[in-house]
């Protein structure tokens, strides 16, 4: 159970925390590299080819004009969930379509404007298909949420 995430700069760390956070909390081991699809070109492919194999799903997170998915979903036939953030005039809208808007031949799963627990969340669902433990943790996971509902109380 491994997830590779990936983002484009330090600054989008606090974006990405909580998918660190909520993975380990399911077991499942993260490495987390800064890589830049315009900085740093050679470096991401580089790592994306040499980790690839050992991988189960990539998370990648970028902001503005956000390649960083699509040229790590070129390198791989591993799934790549991309994780818009906000950032810039455009406050995440330009990385969301960036990401989301993939050509025909090389998808990338994309989740909404700094949902980090989401993308954790759809490379567990991932994951789930080959590790039973996980779908175990998943339905506990859901259990509790639908406990949290049902349980609150408002005071008027
Ligand atoms: C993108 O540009 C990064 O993913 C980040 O969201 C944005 C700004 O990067 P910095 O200028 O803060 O390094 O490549």
């Amino acid at each position: 159970m491994f997830v590779s995430i990936i983002m484009g700069s330090t600054s989008d760390f606090d974006v990405v925390r909580p998918a660190v956070l909520l993975l380990k909390e399911f077991g499942v081991e993260v490495d987390v590299k800064v890589l830049s699809a315009h900085r740093t070109p050679k470096e991401l492919v580089d790592y994306v080819e040499s980790v690839s194999d050992k991988v189960d799903v990539f998370i990648t997170a970028a902001g503005l004009a956000a390649a960083l998915p699509g040229v790590v979903a070129a390198h791989t036939l591993k799934p790549v969930i991309g994780l818009p953030v906000k950032a810039g005039a455009l406050q995440g809208v330009d990385a969301l379509l960036s990401i989301v808007q993939m050509p025909p031949g090389v998808p990338v799963a994309t989740v909404g404007i700094g949902r980090a627990k989401n993308a954790a969340l759809l490379a567990i669902e991932i994951m789930a298909l080959k590790y039973p433990e996980l779908e175990e943790k998943l339905r506990e996971y859901r259990q509790s949420q639908r406990e949290k509902v049902l349980n609150a109380e408002v005071n008027l």
